[in-house]
Parts: C-alpha cells; sequence; structure tokens
C-alpha cells in the first residue's frame, strides 16, 4: 500500500480542469492506498484574498472533495491551516532552499509578474508545498502538469535534508495523468483552463448550472475545418473538447473521432456538453446536501485529528535532525 498526497487551494470555485485533472484520480487512488488530501488555506494566502470568500471557498471545496467522491473512511481530508506542522515544516525548508531555486518556479513567475506588490510567501509557497508532502512519508503525489517542478523541487529538498542532517524523508513521485493533466481554456485552448481567468466563459465551474456547462461549450473556440480529429498542434480547439469528452464518458478518444469526424461542429459539441453533464450533475446534488451539514464538520474534524497526529511525528524528528529545541537535564 502506498502512501498518497494532493492538495487544492481554496482560491476560487473549482474547474472542470481541477477536477479531470487531479479530483477525479484522488477518487480512483483511494481504493487500495493510504490518502491524505488537503485543502491548502495557507497557500491561498500568498495572494490577496477576501476574508469572507475565502471562508466559503474553504468549506465549499471541502464538500466538493466529498460530493465526487472522496470517502472520508478511507482517505483523511483536512485543512492545511488545522495542522501546525506543516507552516513549521514550511519554515525548516525555507532556510534550506536558495532564492535562486525558488524564483525559478514558473508558477512564482506568471503569478508575479507585472504585479508591484508581491509577497514573500509567493515566493516561498513551493517549500511550503514540499513540506504538507514530507510530513506524510508520501510516495505519490497525484497533481496536473502544472505542479510537475513544484514537485522537482520538492525531491531536492527532501534529498538535501536526508545527505546533510538525517535520512528521514520519504522522495516522493509524481504522478500524473495521461488524459487531462492539461484541460485548456475554452476561449484561448492553448492556455489552462484556470480557476481565476477573468473570462467566465473560458472555464467551466464544478458548481455551474447545466445551461450555463451547455451554452459554454457549445461556444468554445474552436477552429473552421469542420472535422473532430484530435490534433493538438492544429487543432487545439477540438482536441480538448475531445479529451473532456473522452475523461468524461470513459471513452477513447479514437472512438470518439470515428464517431464524430463528419458529424459537424455542433452535433460534437452538443455530446460533448450532455458527458459534461452527466458528470457534473450527481456530484452537485451530493455538494448541496452537504454544504450546511454538521456530517462536514465531523468530517473534517476527524481528518485534522488525524493529520495532526501523523505529521507532529516526522516533524518531530525533522526539528530534531536539526538541532532545535533542546534536550531536557535529567535531575
Ligand atoms: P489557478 O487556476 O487559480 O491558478 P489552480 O487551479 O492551478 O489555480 P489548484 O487549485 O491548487 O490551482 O490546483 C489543484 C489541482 O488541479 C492541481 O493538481 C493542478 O495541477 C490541477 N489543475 C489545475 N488546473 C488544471 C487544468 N487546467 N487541467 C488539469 N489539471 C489542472
Ligand atoms: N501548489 C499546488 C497546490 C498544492 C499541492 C500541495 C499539491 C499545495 N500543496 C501538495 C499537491 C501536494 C497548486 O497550486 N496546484
Amino acid at each position: 500500500m502506498k502512501t498518497i498526497f494532493s492538495g487544492i487551494q481554496p482560491s476560487g470555485t473549482l474547474t472542470l480542469g481541477n477536477y479531470l485533472g487531479a479530483m477525479k484520480h484522488f477518487v480512483e487512488l483511494q481504493e487500495d492506498n493510504n490518502c491524505y488530501f488537503c485543502i491548502v488555506d495557507e497557500h491561498a494566502i500568498t495572494v490577496p484574498q477576501d476574508r469572507l470568500k475565502l471562508k466559503n471557498n474553504i468549506r465549499s471545496l471541502a464538500a466538493l472533495y466529498l460530493a465526487s467522491g472522496i470517502d472520508s473512511d478511507k482517505s483523511t481530508l483536512f485543512i492545511q491551516s488545522e495542522v501546525s506542522a506543516h507552516t513549521q515544516l514550511g519554515w525548516i525548508l525555507q532556510s534550506i532552499s536558495y532564492i535562486g531555486e525558488l524564483e525559478r518556479m514558473t508558477q512564482f513567475k506568471d503569478k508575479s509578474t507585472g504585479k508591484d506588490a508581491v509577497s514573500a510567501g509567493l515566493l516561498t509557497y513551493p517549500p511550503l508545498m514540499a513540506a504538507d508532502i514530507l510530513l506524510y512519508k508520501t510516495d505519490i503525489v497525484p497533481v496536473g502538469e502544472d505542479q510537475k517542478q513544484h514537485l522537482e523541487l520538492t525531491r531536492n529538498l527532501a534529498q538535501r535534508f536526508n545527505n546533510k542532517y538525517n535520512d528521514i524523508f520519504t522522495v516522493p513521485e509524481v504522478s500524473i495523468p495521461k488524459v487531462g493533466a492539461r484541460i485548456m481554456s475554452l476561449q484561448e485552448p492553448t492556455k489552462k483552463m484556470s480557476k481565476s481567468d477573468d473570462n467566465q466563459k473560458a472555464s467551466i465551474f464544478m458548481l455551474d448550472d447545466m445551461k450555463q456547462v451547455e451554452k459554454k461549450i457549445k461556444s468554445a473556440v474552436t477552429d473552421s475545418e469542420g472535422i473532430v480529429k484530435f490534433d493538438k498542434e492544429n487543432k487545439p480547439g477540438v482536441s480538448n473538447l475531445l479529451s473532456i469528452f473522452s475523461i468524461c464518458s470513459g471513452r477513447s478518444i479514437e472512438d470518439l473521432e470515428a464517431q464524430y469526424q463528419n458529424a459537424g461542429y455542433g452535433e460534437f459539441k452538443q455530446a460533448t456538453a450532455n458527458s459534461v453533464i452527466d458528470t457534473l450533475q450527481p456530484i452537485q446534488d451530493r455538494y448541496y446536501e452537504l454544504i450546511d451539514s454538521e456530517e462536514l464538520d465531523n468530517i473534517l474534524d476527524k481528518g485534522a485529528e488525524k493529520a495532526n497526529y501523523d505529521a507532529s511525528k516526522i516533524l518531530a524528528k525533522a526539528k530534531k535532525a536539526m538541532g532545535l529545541g533542546r534536550v531536557k537535564k535529567k535531575k
């Protein structure tokens, strides 16, 4: 049995990209692994957040994890800021990180370029992410393509610590799905679908109503060729819809190409929309049952308790290995 860890930021309503690239795989992985899934609220505050919106987003993300199929009897679901070992180990790992390597992170460059007030937290975000992962002796981290570089840094930090102090961290592997690792914007299919896109038509949100879902897919940017074929380079819009359709329906891309090759984009888009609706409708139904329930709080309490217990053990080892704290004198 392997240990799996992954986190999602409560920085807005999740998109279909987050679901197909990350959450859907979490649900499959929990069947035969020891899984931890985290709502990484301390990562979210590296960019400005409205406090009331953040509170709502945290609860909403927890409900979405469960509505998507995360089972609290199989997995540990918890909120990062309720387990203080994360920021403590984050600090330790910051102190062995180099500014140069942090400045090279693409996510840092993307989120800081052109902004006049960039928080120090945005730069030191990756050692906190490394702490999340290393606290649980994680073997595998399932994430979308955009997180590959952060995982490489996590591996480097774990090895650096192990070589310098004591061999206590498990060096994790990254797991990126073959299809769906990068769901693209519906309006600019060369850019990834993102929660924070200003253009509302570019992303499908997991809580969009079904009419909106249909409308957004019908107005997705394609091309003028009229042939349904997977070709990322020349037909990024159609290829993106094919990936979405394939994962939502469980059918292969080849199978869909064969059926819709000459059907026209109108029919193809309608069928894609139907497959997305069939995927999202049951998740939304369960979400609305959970969002105001006490059950949700009980699950998060239980998750925080287990995560605190497990994480404190590795944190104590890391502190000891570095010489932090003191050795009590015996009387
Ligand atoms: P933002 O879009 O606001 O920058 P984000 O969605 O990238 O945020 P997270 O919410 O932390 O950031 O991402 C959660 C998971 O979803 C990560 O594993 C990430 O790799 C994955 N993910 C994000 N966007 C996509 C996408 N367009 N396609 C596939 N996976 C994605
Ligand atoms: N950096 C990730 C979110 C994240 C994460 C993690 C993912 C924070 N800690 C630990 C996996 C494991 C992002 O921006 N998508």
